[in-house]
């Protein structure tokens, strides 16, 4: 064995991995400073942290407690994942209220822009040996009036049968289980891949003591990520689950919506199951 397959995958390789892409991507960039909002958002968060402070009685103990995590937070690297899971939920539900359309949900902290451009029919990459249910996920992207929006891009990027992402664990090529798909003229797309596992938040860094601290599950059910775009429409940021699949009605990152679980069917020839799902754009 290589000293590189015995890498062992920990929160705070992920966590740091996750802030280095947050870093560079910076999605439409800061906000210039609006003094007024500003002083507005953060009175009213800390107004909100001392209310609770007297109401609970907080000791000089927790207050060192919470101290000392925060500042671990930032060392595992692990505050993209603390917001996507905790906070992301609301800010998508704020952002997306008022957009017709396909329901989106969190981005989370694993998704890499750039990933290998593949054509509507394809295979995502993956090892020769990859673990999982062989999927395909099919379907058409659509305007809100019915149109077929040819050329439209399906970006895909899951965890493995292991519930680890390529670029966030040890051991994984570099865009396994990444793909940008261009669709067909009539807005087709046909993908195989395989299914995912649940997804585990590390049990070993900031966010893992979090949990064990407040007597909570570390589980996301099992999903796919997706951004699916066109020119001149809005892109729709999205996971989808799998009915029935354990966690699916207690996300840890409170993600799942009832649109977004899919019921795939077992194909007809081979051991794999197949799902369609269409997905429907908002003018911009
Ligand atoms: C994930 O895979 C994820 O999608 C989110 C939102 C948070 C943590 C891990
Ligand atoms: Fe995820």
């Amino acid at each position: 064995m290589t000293d590189t397959a015995t890498e062992q995958a920990t929160a705070s390789a992920s966590g740091n991995a996750a802030t280095e892409q947050f870093r560079s991507k910076q999605r439409a960039g800061a906000p210039a400073a609006d003094t007024e909002r500003v002083n507005t958002l953060v009175s009213e968060l800390l107004g909100a942290t001392h209310d609770i402070i007297r109401r609970h009685k907080v000791t000089y103990a927790e207050y060192d407690a919470l101290k000392s995590w925060l500042i671990q937070v930032g060392e595992d690297g692990e505050w993209p994942l603390f917001l996507d899971v905790w906070v992301e939920h609301v800010v998508e539900e704020v952002a997306n209220e008022d957009r017709e359309g396909s329901k989106g949900t969190i981005e989370g902290p694993y998704y890499v822009p750039d990933a290998p451009e593949l054509p509507a029919e394809a295979t995502l990459p993956m090892r020769e040996d990859e673990g999982g249910t062989p999927l395909l996920f099919q379907g058409q992207v659509r305007t809100v009036d019915g149109t077929p929006l040819a050329g439209a891009t399906i970006e895909m990027w899951h965890a493995d049968d292991d519930g680890f992402y390529s670029q966030y664990a040890p051991n994984l090529p570099e865009w396994n289980l990444r793909g940008t798909v261009v669709a067909d003229p009539q807005g087709n797309f046909k993908i195989h891949t395989v299914q995912p596992a649940p997804y585990q938040i590390p049990t070993d860094g900031s966010c893992g003591r979090l949990i064990s601290a407040a007597g909570w599950h570390a589980w996301r059910p099992a999903h796919l990520h997706l951004k699916v775009s066109a020119p001149g429409h809005h892109l729709i940021t999205t996971q989808l689950y799998f009915n029935g699949g354990e966690h699916v009605s207690d996300d840890i990152a409170s993600a799942v919506k009832p649109e977004l679980i899919l019921e795939p069917t077992p194909v007809a020839a081979g051991d794999g199951r197949e799902v369609t799902y269409d997905f429907v754009l908002d003018k911009a």
